[in-house]
């Protein structure tokens, strides 16, 4: 049974669509182990992003996370990481296949509406910051 950590990034919340994310999770069969509604302060915000500091999309990566509320939950499942980065779809909107979150719900790569766990590794490094 693997983890993964899934954020909710502030448009989200902002557009009404926390309901009809999580509730793809729940029909594929995964479950929602821990959930919480909460703002990242920038220091929260740039550990969990560390692998990005230096980058030139970095501040405003930062900037965009602690605009406002974020849903946080580990969700739990066989292969749940690799499974919930396929419903996810690419990081860059323009290229998520239709079906996917990013692909149905986003535009734009810099609000690209939720995060998810890239490997086992980090989903536990993650979890950790947050929970
Ligand atoms: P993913 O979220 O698909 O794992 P990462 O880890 O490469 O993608 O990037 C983390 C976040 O940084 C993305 N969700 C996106 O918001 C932002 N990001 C990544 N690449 C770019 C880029 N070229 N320009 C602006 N923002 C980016």
């Amino acid at each position: 049974m693997q983890r993964s950590l899934i954020i909710l990034k502030p448009e989200v919340l902002r557009r009404g669509l926390a309901g009809e994310i999580m509730a793809r999770f729940e029909r594929r069969g995964i479950r929602i182990d821990e959930m919480k509604l909460t703002t990242l302060t920038p220091e929260i915000a740039a550990h969990h992003y560390q692998d990005h500091i230096g980058k030139p999309f970095f501040q405003s990566l930062i900037d965009y996370i602690i605009s406002g509320p974020v849903v946080v939950m580990i969700v739990s499942g066989d292969d749940v990481v690799s499974i919930v980065r396929l419903m996810v779809g690419s990081t860059n909107p323009a290229v998520a296949l239709p079906g996917t979150i990013r692909g149905d719900y986003a535009t734009s790569i810099s609000e690209n509406i939720i995060h998810a766990s890239d490997s086992i590794e980090s989903a536990a490094r993650e979890i950790a910051i947050f929970f």
